[in-house]
């Protein structure tokens, strides 16, 4: 069965005025679908992939016949990102985490504050398009970034918390200031989501 664009969780102005309505529009009903269309018509050609997940195509990107390795990783990896970036955020959200996310956190990066510093600064370092993640790494948790639509799972990393911040995320209400997109992002972080993510598996 071929791969579905995944519904928002949520309304097109439910995360204004954080991240705007058209926006959020175009980037789930044109980007988010161009992935899904891409990826079934890679799929389309090769009937032995049919029916492997996501996380099976892109956690084992070397398995995969050669000549359409890079494009499961852009078109794949673009689905399952957007999949992630989409679930943990929500209306009425941002605060603080609870409980073990906390502590993992506070564990890994001294303090809340300091995780918000450090995971901005991969965001806004991330040269050109990409990714900022915070992930599962061994029995603690890490901040990583990746390049275009590049996923963690192909480095056998499980990401729980995921900023986009190719232009086209931001470039509307926010043009230039990455930075500001990325200070924004708090305001809309539904933490139960991740503490859902950080405790499954
Ligand atoms: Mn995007």
């Amino acid at each position: 069965m071929a791969f579905q664009l995944q519904s928002l969780p949520y309304a097109y102005d439910a995360l204004e005025p954080y991240i705007d309505t058209l926006t959020m529009q175009i980037h789930h009903d044109k980007h988010h679908a161009t992935y899904i269309n891409n990826l079934n018509g890679i799929i389309e050609k090769y009937p032995e992939l049919a029916g492997k997940s996501l996380e099976e195509l892109l956690g084992n990107i070397n398995a995969l016949p050669e000549d359409i390795r890079t494009p499961i990783r852009n078109q794949g990896g673009g689905v399952w990102n957007h999949n992630i970036y989409w679930e943990i955020m929500g209306p009425k959200a941002g605060g603080e985490p609870k409980g073990k996310l906390a502590q993992a956190i506070e564990a890994a990066f001294g303090s809340l504050t300091n995780f918000r510093t450090e995971f901005e600064k991969a965001a806004i370092g991330r040269f050109g398009s990409g990714w900022a993640w915070l992930v599962k790494k061994g029995s603690g948790l890490a901040i990583v970034s990746t390049a275009n639509q590049d996923t963690p799972l192909s480095d056998g990393l499980t990401p729980i918390l995921a900023l986009d911040v190719w232009e086209h995320a931001y470039y509307l209400k926010y043009q230039n200031r990455r930075a500001e997109y990325a200070s924004s992002f708090w305001n809309v972080v539904n933490w139960e989501a991740v503490a859902g993510k950080y405790a499954a598996k």
